[in-house]
């Protein structure tokens, strides 16, 4: 009765939509996500009350403590104490116009600044409590650094973001499964302050791990709750992966949670499969100043580091420590002012590009691509430049920018032998751009998606009760356990390619194209990304069949594909067919 109920209750459910705490839209296409994608660079900043510590705690017994944003922690400075030390935090030098000409100086499209670490401290004068940088310091009362910055951003054309931490080791009953319901209140009550008050484009959460140092009690159903609350009060909000909560001992983050995943301090050597994906690095190590972290990446290895992610479509967020007076370190904005002006010749091998599928990684470098370009960002000038081809295409022009000399793209053994005749332009990467031409793409499909039947047990038994999705984009979530669907149709590709279909899916998913099994994901398993190809012509409708089965626990299935032409995303409507 109850699964019959269940099934009903799907088969009427709007299709997923913001607001909910289902699949708001498809964050690798959609018109919310667009400036994310395109921004490739973003500042991270890590302010706090920790700031005022500058890396470093006297301990009673005179030795030395050092650490930075985890100094409260890392060196067991009890409340109190903390406290007395944060009353004196003045940053009275912070300049928010300053940061924001250091961002778009670097190149950055994007800040995400910390409204609250882990040590709770508000950098916004939060009503909620009075652990904030307007009642706990010694700092102009008037002044609020977020809304200066925000006002800021926003002169200066720059995305502003907020970042803020679940896990908190001020506020007592953050740590107390007990009490834990009225700091969930208090969060959402800053949060909404936050929303409210400076209208943040993306929200960065973290503290999404399982620990006893103090305990977190967050689940991962706290985070889709927050999830679905933040989606309703903004429907553009980007949200990254850490708003949920990582189970003990696991390491790796979900792909079903918020529109980005977060690797730290590296990032992958592929895009990201199922999510948009941004990483965050320090210039030196610690995210918080401390005086004494010296260890600074050359602007070299940053801005390499930024063409590296940009050609895995991945987003950087680098981050800066600014010290107690609120100023930004000077080794950190020189090397973003480096990064700028190599991005001032060169953004075009960055900004807006994405991976260039029809080529292989480089070891000379790295490949970029937009539009009609492929950007090769040269890094070891002395080497020959062999592009290994994956997917046939015309070379029609070539230049290195900012340079008049000739390049010769002669066709060689698996690709091209790429020529250019004169010296490298400068030491971090000389571009070389390609004007090409690839398969054209036949034209967008009129397809109004796949017959969904949905069936009221977990093994496609039963009365199905029928209707049409226009795309396979679902996170039931913890809605509904024991139901199946069954998607049947056509799909149709843009390109003759060989295609990956890709599933997102917990709890079982099975898709067949042409009859041939393509993805099989069949054991029970939690979240998971599963994959398989086949080759398809463009324009031609294949039969696509895509079984799922929910059983317990969370529910989730998307069907998403790629090749060398069409860059991830879900299977869009307009290339589904019901017959
Ligand atoms: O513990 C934090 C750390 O202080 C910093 O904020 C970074 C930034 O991604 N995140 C946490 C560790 O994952």
């Amino acid at each position: 009765m109850l699964n019959a109920l269940v099934a009903a209750l799907l088969a009427v459910l709007p299709l997923a939509g913001p607001g909910t705490i289902y699949a708001t839209d498809d964050p690798f296409t959609s018109e919310r996500t667009q400036w994310f994608r395109d921004a490739r660079f973003g500042m991270f900043i890590h302010f706090g009350g920790y700031s005022q510590l500058e890396g470093e705690y006297q301990r009673s017994d005179g030795s030395t403590c050092q650490d930075a944003e985890w100094i409260m922690n890392k060196c067991r400075i009890p409340t109190a104490e903390y406290e007395r030390l944060v009353k004196s935090f003045n940053p009275a030098q912070f300049s928010a116009k300053a940061v924001v000409d250091t961002a778009r100086a670097a190149g950055q499209k994007y800040i995400v600044i910390t409204s609250k670490h882990h040590d709770g401290y508000a950098m916004w004068p939060t009503k909620v409590n009075k652990w904030s940088l307007r009642d706990h310091s010694a700092f102009d009362r008037n002044r609020d650094v977020l809304a200066e910055l925000k006002a800021e951003a926003d002169r200066q054309g720059i995305k502003f973001g907020l970042y803020y931490s679940t896990w908190d080791w001020h506020d007592p009953d953050a740590r107390s499964a007990q009490n834990f319901a009225r700091y969930k209140a208090r969060m959402r009550a800053q949060l909404v302050e936050l929303i409210d008050g400076y209208d943040p484009a993306l929200l960065w959460f973290d503290g999404d791990w399982d620990t006893d140092n103090p305990p977190n009690p967050w689940t991962k159903q706290d985070g889709a709750e927050l999830e679905s609350f933040l989606r309703a009060k903004d429907p553009d909000l980007l949200i990254n992966n850490r708003i949920s909560k990582r189970a003990p001992g696991v390491k790796e983050r979900r792909v079903v949670d918020g529109d980005f995943g977060t690797p730290e301090q590296t990032f992958p050597s592929a895009p990201i499969d199922g999510q948009l994906w941004e990483s965050c690095m320090t210039i030196p190590s610690k995210w918080g100043y401390a005086k004494w972290d010296k260890n600074f990446k050359s602007a070299t290895t940053l801005t390499r580091n930024l063409v590296d992610i940009a050609s895995r479509s991945g987003n950087y967020l680098l981050n800066v420590g600014p010290d107690k007076f609120g100023r930004i370190p000077a080794p950190e904005s020189d090397r973003l002012r480096a990064m700028g002006s190599w991005l001032a010749r060169h953004g075009d091998a960055v900004h807006g590009s994405s991976v260039a599928s029809w080529v292989a990684d480089p070891a000379w470098g790295a490949v970029t691509r937009k539009d009609d370009k492929l950007y090769l960002s040269v890094y070891d000038w002395s080497n020959s430049l062999h592009l290994k081809v994956l997917e046939p295409f015309d070379v029609t022009s070539a230049r290195v920018l900012g340079s008049s000399q000739h390049v010769a793209v002669v066709k060689a053994g698996d690709g091209y032998d790429v020529k250019p005749v004169g010296a490298k332009t400068n030491d971090v990467a000389t571009v070389i751009e390609l004007t090409v031409r690839g398969e054209q793409a036949a034209p967008p499909g009129t397809g109004e998606g796949l017959r969904a039947q949905y069936f009221p047990t977990n093994n496609w038994t039963g009365t199905p009760t029928t209707r049409t999705d226009p795309s396979l984009n679902f996170a039931w979530r913890f809605d509904g356990d024991n139901f199946s669907v069954r998607w049947t149709g056509f799909v149709q590709p843009r390109f003759s390619d060989t295609y990956t279909f890709l599933t997102v899916s917990d709890d079982i998913a099975k898709v067949w194209v042409d009859g041939k099994l393509v993805v099989d994901a069949s054991q029970a398993h939690q979240v998971r990304v599963d994959k398989g190809t086949i080759a398809l012509q463009a324009g031609k409708k294949h039969a696509i069949r895509v079984d799922y089965a929910e059983r317990t626990g969370e529910a989730h299935l998307k069907l998403l594909w790629s090749s060398a032409n069409q860059n991830q995303q879900v299977v869009p409507e307009e290339q589904l067919y019901t017959n």
